[in-house]
């Protein structure tokens, strides 16, 4: 059986989670801690989670393992079969990984970990989220799913991020990023209305209590 490794308050965890949930893949939840990088790195070569365990060896990356998940598990696909469609898929979570989530990921340490960012990256951060949300707004449809009418990937690949945005910015600048995009709020009700969301973010919820009871 597929083992999904990791720890469940990461963002890219939870979406490899959503979508084995959304596809009903039988699958098992497996602690891997990114703090203790050595034990990690025979299955994940950055030392980073979520990694996949599979009858065939390990899988690293969170978008290669939806990837890999939509092809070895066709059944209730979470791509559209129109190859452009599918590739504006795509495009819509690559946009908002690399020019949202990883520049708000160097508040992380400041909003969530106990360490602190300088005056500069703070200011450098924020005119690149702007940059990237004036992106992603582009793009986006919520319509009333990211991509459009349908729920697909990018909803299971992106609610999870949106949540972190929201409370990293209103931490570090005392305001909500999530509301600069264009139909976040209502859709992040709506995302809460499916029983497959409720759970991973009751789970995430119980994890980041144990985490921060820890610290
Ligand atoms: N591009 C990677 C990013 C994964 C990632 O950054 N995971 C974080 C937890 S949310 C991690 O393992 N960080 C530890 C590190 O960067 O060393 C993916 O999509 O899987």
């Amino acid at each position: 059986m597929i083992k999904l490794c990791g720890f469940p308050i990461s963002n890219y965890y939870n979406k490899v989670k959503l979508v084995l949930l959304e596809k009903g893949i039988e699958f098992e939840e497996q602690t891997a801690d990114p703090f203790q990088k050595e034990a990690i790195l025979p299955f994940s070569p950055a030392g980073k989670i979520p990694f996949l365990l599979t009858d065939q060896g390990s899988l690293s990356e969170s978008q290669v393992i939806l990837e890999y998940l939509e092809e070895a598990f066709p059944q209730k696909p979470l791509y559209p079969s129109d190859p452009f469609e599918r590739a504006k898929c795509r495009e819509l979570i690559q946009h908002f990984e690399l020019d949202v989530e990883l520049v708000a990921r160097r508040l992380y340490g400041e909003a969530f970990f106990g360490g602190s960012v300088s005056h500069e990256t703070k200011a450098e951060v924020r005119e690149k989220i702007g940059a990237g949300i004036d992106a992603f707004n582009r793009l986006a449809k919520f319509s009333p799913y990211i991509a459009g009418g349908r729920f697909t990937a990018a909803d299971c690949a992106l609610w999870p991020s949106f949540g972190l945005l929201s409370s990293a910015t209103q931490r570090i600048y005392g305001e909500d990023f999530l509301q600069k995009i264009t139909g976040a709020m209502d859709y992040m009700n709506l995302m809460e209305s499916r029983p497959h969301v409720r759970k991973v973010a009751a789970d995430r919820a119980a994890a980041m209590a144990a985490f921060f009871a820890k610290k």
